[in-house]
This record gives structure tokens, C-alpha cells and sequence, in this order.
């Protein structure tokens, strides 16, 4: 299915004069602080989010799964539905790969269709975390870490064909994220498994084409209970760093343990020029994958004056950031919780972007804790979806994508394409 740019323009009509009324309201608030629109619209259409090509079908808790019907049943409807995203929002620009639940068969076809949808290939992902058919090694006890020089030399073996497969796609960097880790006190030399870890990314790094980075992910627990080898940012941040220039580490805001100060963690690596990317979700308890922006979205955007404040004073040289959404849980329609947790990470960003950030900056040296709470949330307070929907509509995008997406019966109409029954690859 595509979404016709007639079928948006007709939507969009209909919301028009609504929407000319609350942006009217917007911008007469954002002129008298002196802050230009038209600038945040353009700041904001530039950040395109990347899709991973597992949140397309109807994810799962460790429980059970409902499917939603009208899954993509191949790479191929992974990248049509990404399309339907991108058409809606104007926010969905990429794809990021899981290999092998997603290996393309024909990468010159799949090129196609993803450039003809307006689709580019962000990171690939590796996936040493489970035994794929057919494979002469298990990863049950870990994989890069692995005691087992076989096995670890397999491990290494699939990271590199990844590097190859996103060679021919066009992508510029390779995520890793290991499972490895002990349920059990006494189950793993910790030193021990940290060092063949580090030597194996090591060995990776090596095949990365110039251009390319690695990003590194971290998280403190699951699906190993007791340790993860690379348990959190500073152990991340020292592989990248042993590693070299073109590794970074890589925040997923799920991994995580409650209360933990990811703000600070964004400021911390993006002073070090070592913060590569992003994975975004929403969580109370753990890495529940749920909808961006639904359990804390003031976190959020704290977390986005410090990318902001980081990109405006880039002393530490940190490259552009890789985005990428990385939720997957079974109650919503997948695509409609696209729709929404790109709808509040844009929401983050413009609300960091009209930050009065001199203000702040001159509360914090009064050391004035009252008025630097008063600045940041007058920022975060302002309700900046009129200017999201601004954006939409000077980009050809829906007004309110998730309004258009139910009103054109674009779920239905999947359903009628691929049948009731379909499961995403992956999934
Ligand atoms: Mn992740």
C-alpha cells in the first residue's frame, strides 16, 4: 500500500483552518521571546528517525504475542510500511536492518524501493544473541566473550558479513549489542570475559570501511541476571575508546536502571565526542519498550537540552547522532505506535530548541536552582505541536498523521493486502 499525496492533501484541508488558528497563537508566543520559526521548522524537518525493521510487526513481552494483522511478511512490506511512516510524518527517512531476520535477497530491488519511498539504510544490527537455524555454534553462554575460541571466531565472522551486507546497501555503521553475561555468581571471570570482548571488537573494528563507525550498546541486565559483560556507558565508552576513533558508544534509553540519570550521560559522552546514537523508547519498570515519550516524557526532554546543548557547543567534536527508535510491544498497532513515539521525540526536540538557554545558563552561575527550574520547564510547558504539524505540512506530511492513518484505513487496507495472519520476520 502507498498513501497518495492527494489523500494527505485532502486530510490536511479539512484541519486547516484549526491548525492556522493554534499556530497563529504559537508563533505570536515564540515572537515576543524572540525566537524565529521558521528556524525550528527547518531544525525540525531535518531530523529524520530511523526505523528499525523489527517494530513493524506486532512485538512480544517474554508472554506472549497478538498479532495485529497485516504484518510485513518480508524486507521488502518492512520498507513499504517504513514508506507509509515517512509519507505520514516526513520524520521516518531511514531504516536500520536486523541481520538475519532481515537479510535482503535482492539488494538491488530492495535499494529501489527504499530510495523510491525516500528511505535510507541507518545502522545494520548484528545479532549474536540467539542460535540461527543451521549455525555450528551456540551462543547460549555468550559470544564475543565466549570462553571458546570457535565460537568467539564466529561471532566475529557474522559482525563482519553484517558490515558487508550494509556495504551493499549503503549503510555507514554497525550496531552491536551483546547478550553476553552471567545469570550466576562465579559463572564468568568477569576480567576474563571483558578482555576476550574487547579483543573481539577489536577484531571487528578493523574490517569497518573508513567511513563507518561502531556503535556500542550497553545494558545492565537481561537477558543475563546477574552480570552483562558490557554492563553500562563506561564500560561502553572504554571499548569504543580501545577500539578507536570510528567507535562510540550508543544510548538506548531502556537499558538502564531506574532513576539513572541519562541526561548526564548524554552531556558526559558528548563531551568526549564519543555519543553515536540513539535508541529511543519509554519505560517504568525496566527495558519494557513502550511508546517514546508515554511514561516520562519530561525525561525526554531533558535529555534533549543536553543533545541540543551538546550540538550547539561541540568542543568535543562528537559527530552527528544516529536516531533510531527501538520499542516493540504487543498491545498498540505497530505503526501507530511509530506514529506516536515519533510524534514525541520531534515534541522533545522542539521544545529544547526554544529553551532559553542564555537564561539558564545565567541562572546556573547565580546559582538560582528557582529560576532554572522556572526556564526549563516555561520551555517544556509551551506546546509546540502546532509547529510540529507546521513542519508536516510545508513537507507534504500529514497534519495529524495518526488521525490520517485511521481515517484513510490504512491497517485494514494492510490486512486486505497480506492476509490476517502474517508475522514479521524476527518476530
Ligand atoms: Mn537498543
Amino acid at each position: 500500500m502507498k498513501i497518495d499525496q492527494s489523500q494527505i492533501a485532502s486530510h490536511n484541508q479539512q484541519l486547516l483552518d484549526r491548525h492556522r488558528e493554534s499556530f497563529a497563537f504559537l508563533q505570536a508566543q515564540l515572537d515576543r521571546k524572540g525566537l524565529h520559526t521558521d528556524e525550528i521548522v527547518r531544525k525540525l524537518s531535518t531530523l529524520q528517525i530511523a526505523i528499525p525493521s523489527w517494530a513493524l510487526g506486532a512485538g512480544g513481552t517474554r508472554f506472549g504475542r497478538f498479532s495485529t494483522g497485516g504484518e510485513p511478511g518480508n524486507l521488502e512490506q518492512k520498507i513499504e510500511d517504513i514508506g507509509l511512516l515517512h509519507a505520514l510524518t516526513n520524520a521516518a527517512g531511514a531504516v536500520s536492518l536486523h541481520i538475519p531476520w532481515d537479510i535482503p535477497e535482492d539488494v538491488a530491488a530492495i535499494k529501489e524501493t527504499a530510495a523510491s519511498l525516500g528511505i535510507a539504510f541507518d545502522a545494520v544490527n548484528s545479532n549474536t544473541f540467539q542460535d540461527q537455524h543451521g549455525q555450528a555454534h551456540s551462543y547460549k553462554f555468550g559470544s564475543l566473550c565466549h570462553s571458546n575460541d570457535a565460537i568467539r571466531d564466529q561471532a566475529i565472522r557474522h559482525n563482519i558479513d553484517v558490515i558487508e551486507t550494509g556495504k551493499a546497501l549503503g549503510s555507514k555503521s554497525i550496531t552491536v549489542w551483546l547478550a553476553d553475561g552471567a545469570s550466576f555468581p562465579g559463572q564468568h571471570n568477569l576480567r576474563g570475559a571483558l578482555q576476550r570482548t574487547m579483543d573481539s571488537l577489536k577484531i571487528i573494528y578493523r574490517h569497518l570501511p573508513d567511513d563507518w563507525k561502531m556503535f556500542i550498546e550497553y545494558k545492565p541486565y537481561e537477558p543475563n541476571f546477574y552480570s552483562t559483560v558490557i554492563q553500562d556507558w563506561g564500560t561502553s565508552y572504554l571499548l569504543a575508546t580501545a577500539c578507536g576513533e570510528k567507535a562510540y558508544t550508543l544510548v538506548d534509553l531502556g537499558h538502564h536502571l531506574p532513576n539513572t540519570n541519562i541526561e548526564q550521560i548524554v552531556a558526559t559522552l558528548m563531551m568526549q565526542g564519543k555519543l553515536g546514537g540513539f535508541h529511543f523508547n519509554d519505560s517504568k519498570y525496566g527495558d519494557d519498550d513502550l511508546t517514546v515519550g508515554a511514561i516520562k516524557p519530561y525525561q525526554l526532554f531533558l535529555i534533549f537540552n543536553e543533545l541540543v546543548y551538546g550540538m550547539n557547543n561541540n568542543t568535543g567534536k562528537n559527530p552527528p547522532l544516529a536516531w533510531m527508535i527501538d520499542a516493540s510491544h504487543n498491545l498498540k498497532d505497530p505503526l501507530e505506535d511509530l506514529l506516536q513515539s515519533l510524534e514525541a521525540i520531534r515534541l522533545a526536540y522542539a521544545q529544547a530548541l526554544v529553551l532559553d538557554s542564555k537564561a539558564l545558563e545565567a541562572a546556573q552561575m547565580d546559582n538560582d536552582p528557582a529560576q532554572a527550574q522556572e526556564i526549563l520547564q516555561d520551555a517544556y510547558r509551551t506546546d509546540m505541536r502546532p509547529l510540529l504539524q507546521e513542519a508536516r505540512l510545508q513537507n507534504g506530511a500529514a497534519i495529524e498523521p495518526l488521525a490520517a492513518y485511521r481515517n484513510l484505513g490504512v491497517r485494514d487496507q494492510l490486512i486486505r493486502e497480506r492476509g490476517k495472519s502474517t508475522i514479521a520476520t524476527g518476530l
